[in-house]
């Protein structure tokens, strides 16, 4: 997976490293690119990590995709459509790249014509400059009539399967007068899923999709259409996949704005289909007395979360957290925030994939760290998992930082004779470490003082405080003499000096070596080389002896 280049050029050299962590944690957030116009959405390249996507809704009559290239907003759109329709609500809603994108080029737009009927259109990216499309590559996977101008969703997803999921909203106007969303033989109000590779329907130009054969309702003509996947919601502004090889666990995250009353937070593992969301007979867990549930789907899956309307008044869902900066307390975080209230919070999730259940943590405002205005209309993610989010109104796009920590942004194993890694991620609860044993000679006499280990570049984004401290945990397969030593580049010498050091003999041992006076070892840029390093005494005729660097862990404070 390109999308994941960042991560997984870690994760090929393999260590299991914590950096970062406790509770005086903070966030805060960082100008990337102003100058847009109404940005609803953000979405990585998925082939080329300079590039992020940003779809503008509408500049009078035109929507547009604009590339921020390494942090620049480039002047010429990627693509323009007009003309748009200019509600509130309407225009160029969403994009997205199938998982073949490196392949066939192809990118889905999500956008409302001047009738206001929702289309799905593919493009395909010029294979010159990959940074326009071809304007004369549209095709229209799908058109879907509105019947009233707001509530449009206009999300796009491609899921694991690579297979698009687009969110309908119930078509508009208040409380769904048509009763819409529980209609299971109308697309709005709905999660469909169709595969846009193949066309299915040659006979039917505004249908070019195939319906995926294990679709929930699929054998129930009578009841539900096909590409439904699950019905109920009012207006899913924003969803997104938390993927698996980012260490998710391939669940739905669906945020649906409200009526009246209350803002909600979804949550579907991988498979969990043919759900009813409630609306409108349900608004989060209140009822909202309105009736009409669908008879054929009477079971109503509630939402995790919700919020009322004395906290904000339209959610903007955004993403689990599966980054590396932010740091292993913010892991697995569902960030996400209100539109209209301008506030953003990180929502705990406590899954258990196996009973495939999910329980809300802690909820925790960071609205006074990131400073949200102007309308948040959307979170993004990047290749390397750190995340964005607009000020709609002002035309930019902040990205999420760390402030006051230590995170990693390269790992290299210095001796060959490492035998196994698999580093996933820098989190402990993977069960990943780098192990190396000492060589042999012909007679299996294990050389000695062996000395193996990482090197690791850590960034920081604190310049002025004085102290740098680290944790490293350190195990054996059998009880050997060992000492563990840390080093650190000193940038006017060049040269790692070891900075402290803890024996360990039996396993795990924890090696703490706080107060490192940060000066020497910090360039002007706040980078950091660190040599953590195992040296072994093995002597004689001896079994395997494996090593094992647990985990590194680097504060400043
Ligand atoms: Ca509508
Ligand atoms: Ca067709
Ligand atoms: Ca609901």
């Amino acid at each position: 997976m390109k999308f994941l280049k960042g991560v997984l050029a870690c994760a090929a050299s393999g260590a299991l490293i914590l950096v970062g962590s406790n509770a005086s944690a903070q966030l805060r957030s960082e100008l990337v690119a102003g100058g847009l116009t109404l940005p609803v959405a953000i979405v990585q390249d998925p082939v080329d990590p300079a590039n992020l996507f940003v779809v503008e809704q509408r500049a009078g009559n035109v929507g547009r995709v604009r590339i921020i290239r390494n942090g620049a907003l480039l002047a010429t759109p990627f693509l323009s459509i007009s003309p748009v329709s200019t509600g509130s609500e309407q225009g160029l809603l969403g994009i997205a790249f199938p998982l073949d994108h490196a392949a066939n080029g192809h990118v889905y737009v999500n956008y409302t014509d001047a009738g206001g009927t929702t289309n799905i259109v593919r493009f395909t990216r010029n294979t010159l400059n990959p940074l326009v499309a071809d304007a004369g590559s549209a095709l229209t996977i799908l058109k879907v009539p509105q019947p009233f101008a707001n509530h449009n969703g206009g999300n796009l997803f491609f899921g694991v399967e690579n297979l698009l999921y687009i969110g309908l909203g119930d078509g508009g106007s208040g409380n769904d007068p048509g009763n819409r969303a529980q209609n299971g033989l109308v697309l709005l109000g709905k999660m469909l899923r169709i595969d846009p590779k193949t066309d299915s329907f040659p006979a039917d130009p505004d249908r070019h999709y195939a319906i995926p054969p294990d679709n929930p309702f699929i054998g129930q003509p009578a009841n539900f259409l096909p590409e439904i996947y699950s019905i109920g919601l009012r207006n899913p502004w924003k969803y997104t996949q938390d993927p698996a090889h980012m260490l998710g666990h391939n669940s739905w995250l669906i945020a649906d704005v409200g009526q009246n009353a209350r803002e909600e937070i979804n949550y579907e593992f991988q498979a969990q289909s043919g759900r009813n969301y409630g609306w409108r007979v349900w608004e989060g867990t209140l009822n909202t007395g309105l009736g009409g549930l669908n008879p054929n789907l009477t079971t109503v899956t509630p939402p995790i979360f919700e919020y009322t309307h004395a906290t904000g008044f339209s959610i903007t869902g955004g993403y689990v957290y599966r980054g590396i900066e932010l740091g292993p307390e913010f892991f697995g975080s569902y960030f996400y925030g209100d539109h209209v209230t301008n506030r953003i919070w990180t929502l705990q999730l406590i899954v258990n994939s196996a009973a495939q259940t999910v329980t809300p943590g802690a909820n925790v405002e960071r609205t006074a760290a990131l400073s949200p205005s102007n309308g948040l209309s959307s979170f993004g993610m990047d290749s390397g998992g750190e995340l964005y989010f607009t000020k709609y109104g002002a035309g930019q796009i902040w990205r999420i930082r760390p402030s006051n920590r230590v995170w990693m942004t390269g790992l290299t194993p210095f001796d060959s004779r490492i035998l196994s890694g698999g580093l996933r991620h820098l989190v402990a609860q993977d069960g990943h470490s780098v192990v190396f044993t000492p060589p042999f000679d012909a007679d299996r006499n294990a050389y000695l003082n062996f000395k193996g280990g990482l090197e690791v570049a850590l960034q920081t984004d604190q310049t002025t405080t004085p102290n740098l401290n680290a944790t490293i945990q350190i195990s054996t397969n059998q009880s050997v003499g060992g000492t563990c030593r840390l080093f650190l580049r000193n940038w006017s010498t060049g040269n790692f000096v070891e900075v402290g050091s803890g024996a360990f003999g039996t396993s795990p041992t924890i090696v703490t070596i706080n107060g490192i006076s940060a000066g020497p070892y910090r360039n002007g840029a706040g980078r950091i080389d660190a040599r953590v390093r195992a040296d072994v005494s093995v002597s004689g005729f001896a079994s395997r002896t494996t090593v094992s660097v647990d985990q590194f862990h680097m504060t400043s404070n």
